[in-house]
């Protein structure tokens, strides 16, 4: 399935029904009494999470999300239908801003999670309430309100934990695929990921955190090279970023690189519990690979795990690592561990 991660649809809620001119009909009154009922409320349209849908590709395909009208009144005192709500199933992690200001209309989490985001008219009101002592056959009766209708832009962010950032082929998807059971697709190129994945890593019996990868930031990513930051927005629900460094490169220059990026997408990121895997030590010495951890524990200040993705060394503690940032519980930081 295609991953799609924007979209930008029109909603428009039902109009209300109008209320009804009517008047009960008696023998020997012609005009028994105003009898019209109220118009029914239009429909609204609502957005519903819906856990087993992971993209917005749906949306492609249909832009225009339009709910019923409401029924007008009738006579002899009844009111109209309602128009029925559509509920629109969107995957968990949607935003929904107002397309013409900006302003967050909902932001769509938990499974079954709902929010009205156009809603429907209110039906008008029947003859039968404007019945007065000098005003005894009304024929006024109020119309159905129009429904809201809006153009919305949608985000999806991945409910992720942690999250891997770093640059092309340093091993990335290699390590969700070593942590989780999922497969992303690896290949000793840049840009082999072109969409995030999502994995659960397991800690324990009874614990467990989402593992989000990225496709790989280069420099100048804020400015759009590569395949731009926007991927960086599924990071931005997660509590904890984990920067994956490439040891047989330039650690220290590669991590500057990414660490820029993050920040100027959104400076808040940087801020974030956060630690560095310094990955492919296996293809390194280990005095060599110790010496370069040591200074990139020192330059960063963050916590540096020296791992072999590929290997599946130092996965552990790299687990606990996180588990803890996770938590709040925080290690010492600028310390280098090897767990190999
Ligand atoms: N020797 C060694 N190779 C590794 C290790 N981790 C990853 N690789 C290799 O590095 C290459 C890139 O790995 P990926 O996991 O695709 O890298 P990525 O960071 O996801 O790359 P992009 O998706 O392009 O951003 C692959 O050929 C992997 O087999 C490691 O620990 N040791
Ligand atoms: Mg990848």
């Amino acid at each position: 399935m295609r991953f799609i991660d924007e979209a930008r649809v029109y909603v428009q809620a039902g109009k209300g029904g109008d209320g009804a001119i009517a008047f009960l009909r008696e023998k020997y009154r012609p005009f028994g009494g105003p009898a019209g009922g109220d118009g029914g409320r239009g429909g609204s349209v609502v957005f519903e999470v819906d856990e087993g849908l992971s993209t917005l590709l749906d949306f492609k395909y249909q832009p225009r999300l339009i709910a019923r009208d409401g029924e007008p009144g009738r006579g002899k005192q009844q009111y109209g239908h309602q128009g029925d709500d559509l509920f629109v199933r969107v995957p968990p992690g949607t935003i929904v801003f107002d397309e013409s200001d900006g302003r967050v209309l909902a932001d769509l989490v938990a499974p079954g999670a709902q929010a009205v985001i156009a809603r429907g008219g209110q039906g008008g009101l029947g003859n039968m309430h404007f019945v007065s002592s000098t005003r005894r056959t009304p024929r006024i009766a109020t119309p159905g309100a129009r429904g809201e209708a809006r153009w919305v832009r949608m985000e999806l962010r991945l409910v992720a934990d942690a999250g891997l950032v770093g640059l092309p082929n340093a091993g990335k998807s290699t390590m969700l695929a070593a942590l989780s059971a999922a497969h992303p697709k690896i290949a000793p190129y840049p840009f082999t990921t072109l969409t995030p994945n999502l994995g659960r890593v397991r800690v324990s019996d009874d614990e467990a955190f989402n593992l989000a990868d990225i496709p790989g930031l280069i420099e100048g990513a804020h400015q759009g090279h590569g395949l731009g930051i926007r991927f960086l927005r599924h990071l931005q629900r997660t509590r904890v970023l984990v920067y994956v460094i490439d040891v047989t490169a330039d650690p220290l220059a590669d991590y500057a690189v990414v660490r820029n990026e993050v920040e100027a997408f959104d400076a808040g990121m940087v801020g974030r519990p956060a630690l560095i895997a310094l990955n492919k030590v296996d293809l390194v010495e280990a005095a060599a690979a110790a010496a370069r951890a040591r200074e990139l524990a020192e330059a960063s200040g963050l916590e540096v795990l020296m791992v072999s993705a590929e290997e599946r060394r130092g996965l552990r503690p790299l687990i606990d690592a996180i588990v803890r940032k996770l938590e709040g519980r925080e290690a010492h930081s600028a310390n280098v561990t090897t767990g190999l």
